[in-house]
């Protein structure tokens, strides 16, 4: 190693932290909001704990287990979706931003309640550094979570689909220290490596289409304002 990562991975914090801050701008008291999963969530969890402690009051509703032990930290109240079943706004990141902010998420494996959480919210704030922004989704390989009963048959008929798409790809099973990778809701997970997806609609419609398959990780028409931090400062971007 020659350290040259450290900076690099300092500033990208740094971006993450940035566009987390901007993102407090939109929560007003009172609000209901979906807190997301992730680095760039977790910073927004971090100063919006900030603000609570100064007297904000909001409530919460998180997409992950991992988001609720965080938030409870820093001192958040936290809901149910079935105590508050509508929000006012939830902030989670992507792992990819695409044109009209259609969105790749679930690199954290946490992409069917963020989905829920989010398609519960008057607005989606999505937040990110600019190294998320692409012109084409499928850089990053597509989460799908699926049931674990017939994983294998559920990976092919996924294959079959791509293929009647024109994509091509390596479709895994998502493993972590060996094992395989269980949701928060007790569902594996496939990582699709597409490429470039130039229809995600039409392949959103096919995934929900196939047996096996509980949610797929584009967010198509649900982030209504994506927060960018980039070297050049933060934008904000609308549909
Ligand atoms: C969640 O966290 C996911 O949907 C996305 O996969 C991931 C982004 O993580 P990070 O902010 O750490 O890059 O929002």
């Amino acid at each position: 190693m020659t350290g040259e990562g450290e900076p690099m991975a300092a500033n990208s914090e740094a971006l993450k932290r940035a566009a987390a801050a901007r993102a407090l701008e939109e929560v007003k008291p009172g609000m209901r909001l979906g807190l997301g999963t992730g680095s760039t969530a977790n910073a927004f969890v971090e100063l919006l704990g900030e603000r609570v402690r100064g007297g904000l009051d909001v409530r919460c509703v998180p997409t992950s287990e991992a988001t609720a032990a965080l938030a409870g930290q820093v001192g958040l109240t936290l809901a149910t979706l079935d105590d508050m079943p509508e929000l006012d706004l939830t902030v989670d990141g992507a792992d990819e931003i695409g044109p009209d902010l259609a969105l790749i998420k679930g690199g954290g494996g946490a992409l069917l309640r963020e989905k829920i959480v989010a398609a519960a919210s008057g607005a989606m704030v999505v937040i990110a550094d600019a190294a998320k922004l692409v012109g084409t989704l499928g850089r990053f390989p597509l989460p799908i979570e699926i049931v674990p009963f017939g994983a294998e048959a559920t990976r092919r008929a996924v294959l079959r689909l791509a293929e009647a798409q024109g994509l091509k790809g390596e479709v895994r099973l998502r493993t972590r220290d060996g094992h395989v990778f269980v949701t928060d809701g007790g569902h594996f997970i496939l990582d699709a490596g597409f490429g470039a997806i130039p229809d995600p609609a039409a392949l959103a419609c096919g995934l929900a289409g196939i047996a096996g398959v509980v949610e797929h990780g584009l967010f198509i028409g649900l982030a209504t304002k994506a927060i960018v931090a980039g070297d050049g400062g933060v934008q904000v971007l609308t549909r």
